[in-house]
């Protein structure tokens, strides 16, 4: 393939909620020219884009996949983006990468969730947009009620075209930018009369939009003038690319109808590469913001990585300045080491075309390379320039893994699949010894285990995790020790006295020497503090590690033959238990600090929600048509919190906590923790 100019390449995102036609669009547009021979579809596992097992078994996307569709000299970039809330960190690759987002929705006669929540996506990242209404063949479907229900919501959004609908079909657009119709093979038809007043109000807006982006222009819209073609062109440019204005088109994927007038949208009235918003960077020291540019050194980012079976990690990147050719030897800015570029890739699907170079604001793919990863940024020598890393979600869902079988096998695996999702995560809990697997959904979760079973041949089963309780004392109580052995000759002993009350310097432990006239032996000392340290990494509740335990050893007896380091050892550890369970043992839990985000409707229902979760409100923010509310609310209650907060909001809620602090368990509940802690260690002791 020719290498293309950065002018003349487009980077386009298909972004949207899942099941509403951009793998099909993707599929169309590079069907429509060329690129593939072949229309696929995605229920036959066909499709282009959604290549692998499990999205062919599902018939969703899960990943990220590229394409490009060659048109009129241009090569635009397709980034087919699933709309599942699971993989939300695809989107935000994609269009970190992408120089405009193609909005795809159903006309279903509504705004969906995932079209609200892909264009506020494009808002918050600065990000040009188009809104494809697709499916306008399907039965019931409604253009103009979903045009409606979407303005209601984006007052920026203005349809430049309204399809022609006879007998249920698509026969036709009217044009509102050139105030003409034309049917499927571009020959002009008359308007037709029902879409007449829709086309001057829609016209109209857009006018006046245009005449927005200019001061010469708005003279002349006041005085009534028409501007030139070339006005307006240039007018709808800069509407687009300050995010002022959103073109909705209409079409039905499926058939391919309106997709070529799609792609002369996309060539002619999207942002290139240059004109896009820029990116986010270090060099020297200093935060920057770089542009495209051919005429720079060569810099470029890597924003995912995939493992293919063949040519194994494929890294996906978008040359930022410069030109990449292979052979070239870089730099991975990021982790300081150099690098050999092999073949570069342009990729369509899970196929790999090899081609000579690409230049700036192009997409491509790399295999082979040695130290880099995902977010990486790679240079030539003389290019210093660190790029941000993309911001990608937090995980909001963790479950514990469990194999029966070669379970060290399925973590590697597990934690191999990290590298091509950066909002899966696989960790240990040092304090419950559970790994955990985090990340979006359970969705994802539940991909992500098939996949590793897919691979290396090993169930995973997962649960929910334990929560890391700790265990203290809320009173003061004394307690002997004393450990007495007489087996034949040498015999051991060790007695000794020790107080047991909350507080201890540190928070965890602190240990007191009172012992007056030697009724511990100095030497013996240091070992009742050691059996003490060895003592307080189980609770005498359930094990679990206690904490926030002074200590005070104040008396004790010996013998002189058969006291040594060993007797004392075991002594404290005997006043240990207790004196620890005659000191008002109680469990601690962690509490989170939670930040919902949900629209002002579903406020009522969130407080309710939390109330039952034993969680404690600070306070709630009204921000822009949304309330955030700031709540404490125990661990214990919040594993399943994602799942559950998406199904009270239809998906428009979100949410991020962090742990703050460790809390008294109510009594009630002590006997439960106890219970479960015992069910684990008898499976313990089975395996
Ligand atoms: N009737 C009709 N169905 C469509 C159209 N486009 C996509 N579909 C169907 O809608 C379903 C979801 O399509 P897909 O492209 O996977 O949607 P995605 O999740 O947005 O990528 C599939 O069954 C498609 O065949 C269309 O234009 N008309
Ligand atoms: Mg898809």
């Amino acid at each position: 393939m020719k290498n293309f100019k950065t002018d003349f390449i487009r980077n386009v995102a298909l972004i949207g909620h899942s099941g509403e036609g951009k793998t099909t669009l993707a599929e169309a547009m590079m069907f429509e020219t060329k690129c593939i021979d072949r229309f696929g579809k995605v229920d036959d596992g066909t499709s282009t884009m959604d290549y692998d097992d499990e999205e062919i078994k599902r018939k969703i996307s899960i990943s990220m996949s590229l394409g490009y569709a060659l048109y009129r000299d241009c090569k635009i970039n397709i980034l087919d983006v699933p709309g599942f809330f699971d993989f939300e960190g695809e989107m935000v690759a994609a269009l970190h990468a992408a120089d405009s987002a193609v909005v795809v929705t159903a006309a279903s006669g509504s705004l969906t969730v995932g079209t609200e929540k892909a264009l506020d996506m494009c808002k918050e990242k600065k990000t040009a947009a188009l809104i494809f209404v697709n499916a306008v063949d399907k039965e019931n479907s409604d253009f103009f009620g979903t045009v409606d229900a979407i303005m209601a919501k984006f007052k920026s959004v203005v349809p430049i075209e309204l399809p022609i609908m006879e007998g249920g079909k698509m026969t036709g657009v009217v044009d509102v930018l050139a105030n003409k119709a034309f049917d499927l093979q571009g020959k002009e038809v008359a308007t037709p009369a029902n879409l007449q007043g829709k086309l001057e109000e829609y016209n109209g807006k857009i006018m006046e939009m245009v005449a927005e982006t200019d001061e010469d222009l708005m003279m002349k819209f006041f005085d009534g003038e028409a501007f030139t073609e070339e006005e307006i062109q240039k007018g709808l440019h800069a509407a687009i690319a300050d995010e002022i204005f959103i073109p909705l088109v209409a079409g039905n994927a499926q058939t391919s109808k309106g997709v070529k007038r799609l792609l002369d949208k996309l060539v002619d009235l999207m942002p290139h590469p240059e004109r896009a918003h820029k990116i986010g960077a270090t060099l020297n020291g200093a935060h920057v913001e770089v542009a495209v540019d051919a005429t720079k050194p060569f810099s470029a980012q890597v924003i995912k990585s995939v493992v293919d079976p063949y040519v194994g990690k494929l890294l996906i990147f978008k040359v930022v300045t410069g030109k990449l050719t292979s052979g070239d030897s870089v730099n991975n800015n990021t982790v300081e080491k150099p690098e050999k570029v092999g073949t570069i890739y342009v990729l369509k699907g899970k196929k790999q075309e090899a081609v000579d170079s690409l230049e700036a604001g192009d997409i491509g793919a790399l295999a082979k390379l040695t130290y880099t990863n995902t977010n990486d940024t790679l240079a030539a020598a003389d290019n210093k320039v660190v790029y941000d890393t993309i911001e990608f979600p937090a995980p909001v869902i963790s479950y514990a893994v469990k194999a029966l079988k070669d379970e060290e096998k399925a973590i590697q695996g597990l934690i191999k699949m990290q590298e091509e999702d950066a909002t899966f995560k696989v960790e240990k809990n040092i304090e419950t010894g559970d790994v955990l697997i985090s990340g979006l959904g359970e969705a994802q979760l539940d991909i992500m285990c098939k996949r590793v079973k897919a691979k290396l041949g090993i169930d995973i089963t997962w649960q929910e995790p334990r929560v890391a309780y700790r265990e203290t004392i809320r009173k003061t109580a004394s307690a002997e020790g004393k450990h007495k052995k007489q087996s034949g000759g040498a015999g051991q002993y060790g007695d000794v006295f020790i107080k047991y009350e909350p507080g201890a310097e540190d928070g965890v432990f602190e240990f007191v020497d009172e012992v007056v006239g030697g009724a511990v032996p100095r030497q013996f000392i240091p070992a009742v503090e050691k059996g003490l340290r060895e003592a307080i990494k189980h609770g005498v509740l359930a094990g679990y590690p206690m904490v926030n335990l002074k200590a005070t050893l104040y008396d004790g007896k010996y013998h002189p033959v058969d006291s040594k380091e060993i007797a004392f050892v075991t002594a404290a550890k005997l006043s240990y238990a207790d004196g620890v369970a005659a000191a008002g043992p109680c469990f601690l839990e962690p509490i989170m600090e939670a930040k919902i985000t949900v629209p002002d409707d579903y406020l009522g229902d969130i407080l309710g929600d939390m109330n039952k979760r034993r969680g404690r409100i600070l306070g709630t923010d009204s921000l822009g048509g949304k309330q955030v509310i700031t709540a404490e609310v125990p661990q214990a209650e919040m594993f399943r919190y994602a799942t559950d907060l998406r199904s009270m909001t239809q998906g428009r809620g979100k949410f991020e906590m962090h742990l703050i602090r460790y809390e008294e368990v109510p009594g009630s509940a002590n006997a439960k923790i106890i219970e479960d802690a015992k069910k684990r260690e008898e499976e313990a002791a089975k395996k």
